[in-house]
């Protein structure tokens, strides 16, 4: 998925009181690269200190994506070259990004307005406003892939209401606009036709206080009705007993979730859980260096990550071959060693 190399794949620019950055690799519905990575870091360093820069806006260009993640295809390829070090720079400097924006003196207004996953949340859901429309599509899929939820989620998650944070983070449910704001992911409810005439006034005023004027109430979670099971549930401390709880319910929502956390890699769904409960305890930067240490064993140091990344995203929808197979046969001791 190559774009033309002419075309930036960040661009940033001063409009009037904003500074505006935006991703555009539509192709890759706008996945986070090394050298767009770079861009944010250096649009934060510029921004941050120069006073007529009152907020920054961050959207993305093509219609479908806000951000669908970080480049874990090109990620793969380092590892299964070997490749360490770029590795560590992708991650090291993607974290270094979403702590800046976590610090940054002044408002960052996410427009959400399509696909927004991992390294997309990254990029929004650590400063205020976090905009979303009915088009937006919110998920940390990363279970899917044997990776686990990162850029400084694993602070985040734990701080949403119940156990709401878990069950994103193990099954990789979708959140539809409305969703993510009573999840706690989203602020404001703008419907996407009012959104270019938020963003001129944005840029015209430079007071996130405009946002009131275009925001609506949004539609009822389409997860309220499975809020109880879901803190029943995924309240719990280990896979064994969250599944031992879904049966329980004998509901077609909770068979459901099983069928989907049966599919994903059981390693990574043991540590993910396992990084959860230790990020609840823990602030935005423990969580980014907890992240980084579990980073570099699950790339290097364990297959499925390589078998997640082919399987779904090389190999489009085939079926991965996870080690091991399932979770009754996760050692909870290997897991810990994980987070050395
Ligand atoms: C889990 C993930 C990612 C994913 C799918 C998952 C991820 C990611 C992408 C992605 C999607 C489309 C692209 C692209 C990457 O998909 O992190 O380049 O064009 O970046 O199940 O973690």
């Amino acid at each position: 998925m190559s774009d033309t190399a002419t075309e930036p794949t960040i661009i940033a620019a001063r409009e009037g009181a904003a500074g505006t950055l935006l991703m555009n690799r539509p192709k890759a519905l706008n996945a986070l690269d090394l050298a767009m990575i770079r861009e944010f870091q250096k649009a934060i360093d510029a921004w941050g200190p120069e006073t007529a820069v009152k907020l920054v806006i961050l959207e993305g260009a093509g219609g479908r994506a806000f951000c669908a993640g970080g480049d874990v295809r090109r990620i793969r390829e380092y590892a299964i070259a070997g490749d360490e070090a770029s590795v560590e720079s992708f991650f090291a400097e993607e974290y270094a990004v979403n702590r800046g924006i976590a610090t940054f003196p002044k408002p960052w207004v996410s427009l959400i307005d399509g696909v927004c996953m991992g390294g997309g949340i990254g990029l929004s859901v650590h400063r205020t406003p976090r905009i979303v429309t009915e088009k937006a599509l919110l998920a940390m899929p990363e279970t899917a892939i044997a990776l686990f939820p990162d850029v400084g989620t694993s602070y985040i998650l734990p701080r949403l209401p119940g156990a709401v944070g878990t069950w994103l983070a193990l099954t990789g449910a979708r959140l539809k606009g409305a969703d993510a704001v009573h999840a706690g992911l989203a602020d404001h409810y703008v419907p996407s036709d009012k959104l270019a005439a938020l963003r001129a006034a944005l840029v015209e005023t430079g007071d996130a206080g405009v946002i009131a004027r275009f925001a609506e109430t949004p539609p009822e979670a389409s997860f309220a009705a499975h809020r109880a099971a879901i803190d029943r549930c995924f309240g719990l401390d280990t896979m064994p007993a969250i599944l031992a709880a879904l049966a329980a319910e004998k509901t077609d929502w909770a068979a459901e979730q099983i069928t989907v956390l049966r599919r994903m890699s059981p390693t990574s769904l043991c540590a993910s859980l396992e990084l959860i409960r230790r990020g609840a305890k823990a602030t935005l930067d423990q969580c980014l260096e907890m992240e980084l240490a579990l980073g570099r064993n699950v790339v290097h140091r364990h297959p499925d990550f390589r078998e997640g990344v082919r399987s779904v995203l090389v190999d489009k929808g085939a079926v991965p071959t996870w080690m091991p197979a399932t979770i009754e046969e996760v050692d909870p001791a290997a897991i810990g060693r994980m987070f050395d």
